[in-house]
């Protein structure tokens, strides 16, 4: 008797530990799973143009998901702005069109201090600012600005008195939503759309393209300043737009995120990358004075021939754990390749390619995800409280592709902190 209750004592004495060792992994576990996650759902939505396409999207306050773009073409002047609101599930609670057919761009979008939404973009060839209510898409004021020529709004952010950020460019070649080879801006409005200030842009940068309202000013990147001239991708100015600093790197970056130290990523698709001679993805972090911590390529995660494929990044984000996640597509358009009997199918239908990074720009993994016969592009990316993401994915319609955790669920409270942008920033 004496005997079984010692050795019971001693089981407990050496199971105890154990258990405890694994109860506290449940509850503090490594936030990091690293492996690249599924895809858990997905949805369409499309415009009344004859495709539509995504290029900004995020997690809203009730943990569903704006996305903003355009339907219809640029190219022939059908285009109009798309914006679909959906629930966590990705079912359409709203969807609106904004514009006549033509040249209207829908470029970014944020949730407002007071619960509604804000776009940028354009309507007819004008730079628009326009607020929508968050419960019907119904618009609560829309302002434009003729501010030279062909000219848009790329980003904008919300302001600390309730105002808004917002940069873009004039002056503008109008044949595209990405580089029109224009002239800077950066725009300073109340939280009516009215123009407080506004600071010219066009010796540093053709466009500014994403805007941060950061503790001592605005961080924004942009575009190089002419297309001979690569340089200028990086600008802080204070509350004023004072320009306090710039940064001049050789490559056009498009995803740009802070994480909550100020540390910046910088991702863009390059020719001049070791890896192929084809267009593949550098990524740069810079600590909060835009000083390079490092910088790496990835691309060809099929495995064919890189000499073909275009690797192409739109977005990047900051993870809770430190690290990063870049968005792009990968796929080829040469006809005189297109790799068919390859063992990830013919190389000429595109996927959406995620990476994840850790701080110190490894590795973690690579996600390729798509579907037979069709194309999907990773256009942007949010991050869920689940530890997963849902991808802007540009499939000839609005594409909502969410994808189940890579970063440890159990963390909740950890991820609670992500906010309504889905960044922790
Ligand atoms: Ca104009
Ligand atoms: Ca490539």
């Amino acid at each position: 008797m004496t005997k079984s209750l010692f050795s019971q004592l001693i089981k407990l004495l050496i199971y105890l530990p154990i258990v405890s060792f694994f109860i506290f992994l449940e509850l503090f576990g490594d936030l990091v799973i690293s492996k690249a996650p599924k895809v858990q759902w997905h949805r369409e939505y499309n415009g009344s143009g004859d495709e539509s396409h995504p290029h900004y999207v995020i997690k809203t306050s009730d943990e569903g998901f704006l996305m903003v773009g355009e339907t219809g073409f640029i190219d022939d002047l059908t285009a109009k702005i798309f914006v679909v609101k959906t629930d966590s599930k990705g079912n359409l609670l709203w969807e609106k069109e904004f514009g006549t057919p033509g040249y209207n761009l829908g470029n970014c979008a944020i949730q407002t201090f007071d619960g509604n939404y804000a776009l940028a973009g354009c309507l007819n060839y004008n730079a628009a600012l326009i607020k929508l209510n968050a419960e019907s898409g119904k618009v609560l004021w829309q302002k434009t600005w003729d501010l030279g020529s062909e000219d848009a709004f790329e980003g904008l952010d919300a302001t600390p008195d309730g105002g808004f950020i917002v940069t873009g460019y004039k002056n503008g070649l109008a044949e595209n939503t990405f580089l029109n080879w224009g002239e800077g801006l950066l725009i300073k409005t109340d939280e009516q759309g009215r123009m407080q200030w506004k600071q010219d842009l066009s010796s540093y940068m053709s466009s500014g393209y994403r805007v941060r309202t950061i503790p001592s000013g605005y961080m924004l990147s942009g575009h190089p300043h002419s297309e001979g001239n690569q340089e200028f991708n990086l600008l802080k100015t204070d509350f004023k737009g004072k320009i306090l600093w710039s940064r001049a790197f050789n490559t056009v970056y498009w995803g740009f995120d802070m994480d909550s130290k100020g540390n910046m990523i910088l991702a863009g698709h390059t020719r001049m990358s070791p890896l192929s001679q084809n267009w593949d993805i550098e990524v740069i972090k810079l600590d909060p004075l835009g000083k390079v911590l490092w910088t790496r390529y990835f691309g060809q995660p099929r495995g064919y021939d890189g000499k073909w494929i275009h690797d192409e990044v739109w977005g990047a984000r900051a993870s809770l754990d430190g690290g990063w996640v870049i968005v792009a597509g990968t796929g080829d358009e040469t006809n005189r390749y297109e790799v068919r009997g390859h063992p990830s199918g013919p190389s000429g239908e595109w996927k959406i390619y995620l990476i994840k990074t850790n701080s110190d720009g490894d590795l973690e993994w690579e996600g390729i995800y798509g579907i037979p016969d069709g194309d999907w592009a990773g256009e942007d990316l949010c991050l869920t409280k689940d530890g997963g993401a849902l991808v802007a994915n540009d499939c000839g319609s609005f594409g909502f592709t969410k994808l189940g955790p890579f970063l440890n669920p159990r963390s909740k409270k950890i991820l609670e902190k992500t906010n309504i942008n889905g960044a922790p920033y």
